[in-house]
C-alpha cells in the first residue's frame, strides 16, 4: 500500500512555505519506474529564453483529463492520456493530500546532465494555492530552494527513489526550486508533478 511509510515525514524549514518529504511514500517503486518510463509519449521540447530557442535539458510528458492543457514557460506540452499505473497513483494520493488532481507533468532526467532551472509553480492556471504533488523514482537528486526575493538562503533535499515531496500553501509565491545538474549521476529519474489545472 502506498503511504505506510509516512511516519517518517519531514517538514522543510521555510518560512512562509509549506513543504513536506515522505522518503519512503511508495512501498514498491522499481515496478512502477520501469512501467512508467515506457507508458510515455517522451518528448524533448524547446523554449525560448531571452529571444533565443533551447532544447530543454530533460525529456516531458503532459497527461491530463481531457481539454485540461497546461502551459508553462510558454510552452504547451500535447496531452496524454493517463497510463493505468498513473490513474491509480494520482487516486492515492488525492486520497492523502485531500485535493483533486487532473494533470501530471513528467519529467524524464537521461543523467546527471539532465537537469530543471530556477523557477516557481506560480502559473494562473494553478491557482494561488497549489497543491502540488511531486513522486521521484529512480536515481536519487538534489533538489534546491532559495527564496523568490533575492535573499541568500538556500534549502537542498535530496528527492530519494519512491519518495513524496508536497509543495502548498504560499510556497510558490515565496521561494523557487530547482534541480541542479549533478555530473556524478550516472543513472535515469523519474519524476512526476501531480497538479490541479483550474481553467
Ligand atoms: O524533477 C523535479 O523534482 C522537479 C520538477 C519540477 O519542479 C516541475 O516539474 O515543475
Ligand atoms: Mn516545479
Amino acid at each position: 500500500m502506498q503511504g505506510d511509510l509516512f511516519q517518517t515525514q519531514a517538514n522543510l524549514p521555510l518560512e512562509k512555505a509549506e513543504v513536506s518529504y515522505w522518503p519512503q511514500w511508495l512501498s514498491q517503486p522499481d515496478p512502477l519506474f520501469c512501467e512508467l518510463v515506457g507508458a510515455f509519449n517522451w518528448q524533448q521540447r524547446s523554449l525560448s529564453i531571452y529571444g533565443r530557442t533551447c532544447l530543454t535539458p530533460r525529456l516531458v510528458a503532459w497527461c491530463a483529463d481531457d481539454g485540461v492543457n497546461y502551459t508553462y514557460s510558454g510552452d504547451t506540452a500535447p496531452r496524454q492520456a493517463w497510463p493505468i499505473a498513473l490513474l491509480r497513483l494520482r487516486r492515492q494520493l488525492e486520497v492523502f493530500c485531500q485535493v483533486p488532481f487532473n494533470g501530471v507533468l513528467a519529467n524524464y532526467y537521461r543523467d546527471g546532465d539532465d537537469s530543471m532551472g530556477w523557477h516557481s509553480d506560480d502559473e494562473r492556471s494553478l491557482g494561488p494555492r497549489p497543491c502540488i504533488a511531486s513522486i521521484s523514482l529512480g536515481a536519487p537528486r538534489d533538489f534546491a530552494f532559495r527564496p523568490l526575493n533575492g535573499g541568500k538562503q538556500r534549502h537542498n533535499i535530496c528527492l530519494d527513489h519512491g519518495s513524496l515531496l508536497i509543495m502548498q500553501g504560499e510556497t510558490q509565491k515565496h521561494w523557487q526550486h530547482a534541480l541542479p545538474r549533478r555530473r556524478r549521476v550516472n543513472q535515469p529519474r523519474l519524476n512526476l508533478t501531480f497538479r490541479h489545472i483550474i481553467d
